[in-house]
């Protein structure tokens, strides 16, 4: 039997149209939620994700600004950017792109956005608030792949969850999600040794660890729920994610699709954490 698909397209929607009207409501009280999105560079994946944030603002009646700066782009002017973007009153919400050129400290940039507009989660007092459990600007992602599975009706509490990857960007702040949901959360990682015996025990596995098509139904227990954060362009131009979709829908409980699947929903994160730092920095939350 072949596994029901978890649409992150579809979810996304519902969520989308719920902030619409949200905007809608706060432009009559004269408030405009304000994203400003920096990309240095031209990397072909980065400019259809920025793309997409582009778009997602226009659709959902927010400001938006886009910085498009060269790849030669010194680490000073992009710090004076994010200095200035500080200040502007319409912005709420600050998003540099990653990855930067190699010339470029990310860790100087991220340190560098005001910790209220901070819309990614990146910044070290977002990230310490998380781990606390405090309030706190959550990284779009990992707050994408849990609102997809609450939405989907699928219970976190008491279920083991594995979660293969260990990066700040998903694998770490997705396991500490879960274990809000009251999961009980096992990592992998590129080192864990006889990770399949570990994956195997997954009542829901989340897949981020950057390798096209690397899990495929021998990791899985039959009826799991599969994520997959992962993102590969091939040789081919197509799109892959982590896990090896065709065999491993066969056996499966619900899975994601990619494209199709976390990538909408973090971009709808984005929007739902730009309109909190919005209300926030209104003083209307
Ligand atoms: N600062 N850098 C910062 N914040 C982020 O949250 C990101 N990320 C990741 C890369 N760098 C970042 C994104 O925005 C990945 N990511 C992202 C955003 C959107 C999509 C995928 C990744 C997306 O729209 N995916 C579509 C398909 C897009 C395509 O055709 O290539 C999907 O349906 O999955």
């Amino acid at each position: 039997m072949t596994a029901p698909i978890i649409s992150g397209k579809q979810v996304s929607e519902e969520i989308r149209g719920n902030l619409r009207q949200e905007v809608e409501s706060l432009v009559k009280q004269g408030l405009t939620p304000g994203l400003a999105v920096i990309l240095v560079g031209e990397d072909p994946a980065s400019q259809v994700y920025v793309r997409n944030k582009e778009k997602a603002c226009h659709d959902l009646g927010y400001y938006s600004e886009v910085h498009r700066l060269p790849a030669s782009t010194s680490q000073e002017e992009l710090l004076a950017l994010v200095e200035k973007l500080n200040q502007q009153a319409d912005i709420h919400g600050i998003l540099v792109q990653l990855p930067l050129p190699k010339h470029i400290d990310e860790k100087s940039v991220i340190n560098a956005i005001a910790v209220e507009k901070d819309v990614d989660g990146f910044h070290p007092v977002n990230v310490g608030n998380l781990v606390i459990g405090d309030d706190s600007l959550l990284p779009c992602t990992p707050a994408g792949v849990i609102e997809l599975i609450k939405r989907t009706g699928i219970e976190m509490s008491g279920k083991h969850a594995v979660v293969i990857g260990r990066s700040n960007i998903v694998g770490k702040p997705v396991s500490l999600l879960l274990q809000r949901e009251n999961a009980t959360v096992t990592m992998c990682h590129s080192r864990t040794a006889n990770m399949k015996e570990i994956t195997k025990q997954a009542d829901i596995l989340v897949v981020a660890i950057g390798r096209a098509n690397f899990v495929d139904a021998s990791y899985v227990k039959p009826g799991a729920v599969v994520i997959d954060v992962g993102m590969n362009r091939l040789d081919n131009g197509k799109l892959a994610g982590d896990v090896d979709f065709e065999s491993v829908k066969e056996i499966s409980g619900p899975i994601t699709p990619v494209p199709g699947g976390v990538g909408p929903m973090t971009i709808t994160m984005l929007m739902h954490n730009t309109l909190i730092a919005a209300k926030r920095l209104a003083g209307l939350a």
